[in-house]
């Protein structure tokens, strides 16, 4: 049932997202989602979500940014995606982080599940030029430079040899068979939903926030998920809530 009520609040939120320009999603209610806890200080906004999975062993945080069965967006329409974790040690070989999974829909070839087509990970524990610092926001991008997210396809576990966002949707990419499959053409495939995640595996040690994920495309629209404690008011609403009470007050003297 909770499960459910995720979904038609994020079957909501994938609908509601415009197709023009960048589309700020404020996501302000982490109780509908798995072991996290919204928390002062954010890259973008007041605050962040901060993994509760700290001390349970086989828990992991997890949730759907977006679920769209019938979304038309195909993975090569999208040019790049960021996101900003922040831990209180430096990168390690021994810590794992927040990783992002792309999920496609299933068509019949394939696919990983019968629910979804392939699983794709970005995960910062293969990134490369890491440069990051304790206590610090980092930001991991598909963009080549620091911190450039490498992806692989579950079920794979991952690599240092996987390939970047751009060689994954290279057809003329050499797919090692493991990482990425040469039978699947990535840029065609389309996008069922975006989640966030820690691996369960390491779930009982993990301390860290995630904030601002950010999807852009290549016709220049992007979305930003803003994870927040609570919403606050646009300026707009705020002048609108204040001309209606000036309304209200001229309205109460004539
Ligand atoms: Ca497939
Ligand atoms: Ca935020």
């Amino acid at each position: 049932m909770k499960q459910l009520r995720k979904l038609v609040v994020l079957g909501i939120l994938a609908c509601s997202l415009p197709s023009l320009a960048t589309t700020i999603t404020t996501l302000d209610d982490s109780s509908l989602f798995d072991n996290v806890a919204a928390q002062p200080g954010g890259s973008i906004g007041d605050s962040s979500w901060q993994a509760t999975s700290f001390g349970t062993p086989g828990a992991k945080s997890f949730g759907w940014l977006n679920f769209d069965p019938a979304s038309s967006i195909m993975l090569g329409d999208i040019s790049a995606v960021r996101f900003d974790t922040n831990k209180p040690i430096s990168h390690n070989s021994s810590e794992n982080d927040f990783y992002l999974s792309l999920y496609t829909q299933a068509d019949g070839s394939n696919d990983g599940a019968g629910w979804y087509g392939n699983r794709l990970n970005l995960d910062p524990f293969y990134a490369i030029n890491i440069d990051s610092t304790a206590d610090s926001w980092t930001t991991w991008s598909t963009d080549a430079g620091t911190n450039q997210l490498r992806v692989y396809d579950y079920p794979a576990a991952g690599s240092y040899t996987a390939p970047t966002w751009d060689e994954l949707l290279d057809p003329g990419y050499s797919d090692d068979g493991v990482n990425s499959l040469a039978e699947v053409d990535y840029a065609s495939e389309k996008l069922l939903g975006i989640a966030f995640s820690t691996g369960s595996a390491w779930g009982d040690s993990f301390m860290g926030a995630l904030d601002n994920i950010v999807i852009e495309f290549s016709n220049g629209d992007s979305w930003v998920f803003d994870l927040e404690a609570s919403s606050v008011p646009e300026p707009t609403s705020v002048l609108l809530l204040g001309a209606g009470m000036l309304l209200l007050r001229l309205g109460r003297r004539s």
